[in-house]
């Protein structure tokens, strides 16, 4: 079968600190790892203004904004921000806070991508904050299951407001300086969020490829990752998705029969699968490498959804191809064999030592968090179109909440409807956001698809993966992509137009 010829490739270089699926092995963190690099070298190519405009600040917060009355010594931490003020107009440049999620924060995101182009046109100051107990913002003992407590998206919104009043305090700002928020995944989310439950501190929001809805069983997830599958826009086709369906049935068939052994060899694992838990990582690590390439389509050579389409075409046997897709994947990850044990997950989500300088997602924190707000489990529950193996079901992957925080199913439900209650899910009712989601990512089902009002605006864009929106442009982009970043765009400018007016009109 011939490979359907790529109709684009979209060079991204965005600033979304993507979400993770697949919390058990670690292909998906590996792929997120590969990515995390490849979108910090496009940024630093795409600078676009003069070094040494950045300064780094920490400023010191409470642990527990809700109870300000326990300020004993070590209840509070330093939290970072990367300042940039090249493209500021002085006293009337608007601020532009750009939210970081759940990893690192690079001195980049305050120099380029989509936030930092806009920031040059409309004379803003930007600042990038880093999220509690990530990164650097994070004390020696954060990772403890005693500290993480403090960990929640309620208490990292608390967090921007002080930091609202730290920089209007630097730069002399009045109460009613113009501030913009800009996030994308889960820091979209976050971006939503600070502006519905902080109006008074920024005018408006861009929330891109946000999953403002918490669900405990994602299964949708799998849905979109098939349908992006069988997408000729980027490359996929009914026939891929079949094929990687009939591979999953195979193993699972094989897994039953305890027919591992070839299993072993076809897929180069480094040790056997006989325990249930290691044949559940084995079968999450395939589908990590699928699922993280249709989430992050085109950010990886040879990693896309045409490319593995091509791969599973090559012979009749679905089995031999998937193989052969593990081996592209090894190849370019430089794995000899692949590291099936559950004990790797453990040795993942279990360690407690803080690492400030550590790049790249806070693996145990993140998974604290959807076990402690917001699920998103990906699972492949029968009634699912899902194209992954049946083994990946809603008890696999709580599993690691309760091993490891001892909280269980049951917790996390409700954990996940408060969420809901206390943010608005999918209905936010807020105004000034912009929706923008991706057709391709997975993600989007869990967001905001269509105006909400005349003030929640939705921006879809057909054919691009997980916050492309938020990257640097390029000649490269499809035309759709320019397209929403320039409407984008023309939404922002018009609030901040208005801001303005009311500001001479309070006079
Ligand atoms: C803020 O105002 C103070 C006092 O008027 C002044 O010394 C300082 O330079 C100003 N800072 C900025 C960033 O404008
Ligand atoms: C394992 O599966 C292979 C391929 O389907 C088959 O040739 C072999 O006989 C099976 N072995 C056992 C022990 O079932
Ligand atoms: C694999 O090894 C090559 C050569 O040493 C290196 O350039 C590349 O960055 C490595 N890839 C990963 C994902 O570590
Ligand atoms: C796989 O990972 C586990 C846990 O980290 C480790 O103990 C084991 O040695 C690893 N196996 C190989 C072959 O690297
Ligand atoms: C735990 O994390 C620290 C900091 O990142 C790292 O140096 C150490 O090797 C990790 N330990 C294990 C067992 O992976
Ligand atoms: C997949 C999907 O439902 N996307 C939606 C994203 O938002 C736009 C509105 O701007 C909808 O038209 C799309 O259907």
């Amino acid at each position: 079968m011939k490979r359907m010829p790529l109709l684009f490739t979209v060079v991204i270089a965005t600033l979304c600190s993507s979400l993770c699926e697949g919390i058990i092995g670690s292909h998906f963190w590996k792929i997120r790892q590969l990515v995390d690099e490849r979108r910090a070298n496009a940024l630093m190519q795409s600078l676009p203004g003069k070094p040494g405009s950045i300064s780094e600040l920490f400023i010191t917060q409470p642990l527990d904004h809700f109870d300000r009355l326990s300020q004993e010594a070590g209840k509070t931490f330093q939290q970072r921000l990367f300042v940039n003020d090249q493209f500021y107009e002085a006293q009337k440049g608007p601020v532009f806070l750009y939210i970081q999620g759940e990893g690192a924060l690079s001195p980049n995101a305050a120099k380029a991508g989509f936030p930092a182009e806009l920031a040059k046109s409309l004379g803003a100051l930007i600042v990038a904050a880093e999220h509690r107990f990530y990164g650097a913002s994070i004390n020696d003992d954060g990772l403890k299951l005693d500290s993480l407590r403090h960990l929640s998206s309620q208490q990292a919104l608390a967090d921007l407001a002080e930091v609202h009043t730290f920089i209007s305090q630097k730069f002399n700002l009045s109460r009613d300086h113009p501030w913009v928020c800009f996030g994308g995944s889960y820091s979209g989310a976050l971006s939503a969020w600070f502006r519905i439950k902080y109006p008074h501190l920024v005018i408006g929001a861009l929330a891109s490829s946000a999953p403002v809805r918490a669900l405990e069983n994602f299964e949708g997830y799998n849905d979109v990752v098939a349908a992006s599958l069988e997408s000729s826009i980027v490359g996929g086709n009914e026939e891929c998705m079949t094929q990687i369906q009939q591979a999953f049935i195979q193993i699972d068939a094989l897994l039953k029969l305890g027919n591992h052994t070839l299993l072993e060899g076809y897929f180069k694992s480094c040790e056997p699968v006989t325990d249930p838990l290691d044949r559940l990582t084995f079968v999450s690590n395939l589908a990590s490498i699928v699922q993280g390439v249709v989430q992050y389509n085109n950010e990886i050579p040879g990693l896309d959804i045409d490319g593995i389409c091509g791969i599973m075409a090559v012979s009749s046997d679905p089995l031999r191809n998937l193989a052969a897709l593990n081996t592209e994947f090894m190849k370019i990850m430089n794995m000899s064999c692949v590291n099936n044990t559950y004990a790797e997950s453990v040795r993942m989500v279990a360690n407690t030592t803080v690492d400030r300088k550590a790049q790249g997602p806070g693996i145990r924190q993140w998974i604290w968090q959807t076990c402690t707000q917001f699920g998103y489990y990906q699972t492949c529950d029968d009634n699912t179109n899902c194209p992954f193996s049946r083994l990946i079901d809603l008890p696999s992957q709580t599993k690691l909440c309760s091993d490891f925080f001892n909280i269980t199913p049951q917790d996390i439900a409700k954990f996940v409807s408060f969420t809901n209650d206390y943010y608005g899910g999918d209905r936010p009712h807020g105004n000034k956001i912009i929706f923008s989601n991706g057709s391709i990512d997975p993600w989007h089902k869990l967001g905001v698809l269509t105006d909400l009002s005349d003030t929640e605006k939705a921006v879809f864009i057909v054919g691009t993966a997980h916050c492309n929106d938020l990257g640097s442009s390029n000649s490269k982009d499809p035309q759709q992509l320019t397209a929403a970043r320039k409407k984008i765009a023309t939404i922002i400018t018009g609030w901040l137009k208005e801001a303005q007016q009311n500001q001479i009109n309070s006079l």
